[in-house]
């Protein structure tokens, strides 16, 4: 409808948003927009905060140690804290070094699809795979470590990328009754991303804390991440919607 032939609508309206502004600037508190407290049903996943994956590792994402601090503040406020860790066998399928000519970042065709290949990482028992030293999260309940089978990567704490092997997070959410899942960690656009879209197909509630994760972004993948995130109705907020000690 144009504003000529519903002059008084516009006007009242105009009014009444002028109204509750004022009111709200009175009395902001009240009109603030309530924070959310983690229930007791709700699980935090913390995904891949490894040496590998922070400044100074072998597949470094850019100010991945930045998130450090804000995780364990969001711990915080959790009552169920799941941990994981990539962690593959050496000669892994998914690094670069195992396909003879190809370099980090190309990509190759495997039996279960598409395969960026990454510069070695994570090999379990090293240094890289540790958890970075300054992530503080004694209430932990669980390490889900992903990705050892050789010859299938696995991005998501619940299935590998062949979609068929199922991790065990899954039946340890349900078994604790677990129905909502907030994800936070490395890297946004690869494990956080395909943790957060399994954990809707296996029928949890999934939110990712987009200012406690960061990404690669190679090739576009980062933006794709959040498309593809959006449609498997994986939720996006910032950290400052959670009720969090100061
Ligand atoms: C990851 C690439 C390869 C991640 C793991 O944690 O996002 N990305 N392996
Ligand atoms: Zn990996």
């Amino acid at each position: 409808m144009t504003q000529s032939s519903k002059p008084f609508l516009s006007r009242r309206s105009l009014l009444v948003a002028a109204g509750a502004m004022s009111v709200a600037g009175a009395f902001p508190r009240a009109f603030a927009q309530a924070k959310i407290k983690p229930a007791a049903d709700t699980a935090l996943i913390v995904v891949d905060v490894q040496n590998c994956f922070v400044p100074g590792g072998s597949l470094a994402v850019s100010k991945g140690d930045e998130i450090v601090p804000l995780i364990n503040k969001i711990a915080k406020a959790f009552q169920n804290v799941v941990l994981t860790q990539d962690w593959h066998t050496p000669g892994h399928v998914s690094f670069a070094s195992a396909h003879p000519g190809k370099k980090p970042f190309e990509t190759v065709k495997l039996p279960y699809g598409n395969q960026i290949l990454w510069p070695d990482h994570c090999v379990q028992g090293t240094d890289g795979a540790s958890l970075v030293k300054g992530l503080d999260i004694p209430h932990a309940q669980l390490v889900i470590r992903k990705g050892f089978n050789p010859k299938v990567d696995s991005y998501s704490a619940f299935i590998e990328a062949d979609s068929k092997l199922k991790t065990g997070l899954d039946g340890y959410l349900k078994g604790r009754n677990i129905k909502a899942v907030y994800v936070v960690g490395l890297a946004t656009d690869f494990c956080v991303a395909w943790t957060a879209m399994d954990a809707r197909k296996l029928g949890f509630a999934a939110t990712v804390i987009e200012d406690a994760c960061r990404g690669i972004d190679t090739q576009g993948s980062l933006a794709a991440a959040w498309k593809s995130m959006e449609k498997a109705g994986v939720k996006r907020m910032q950290s400052s919607e959670l009720a969090l000690d100061a």
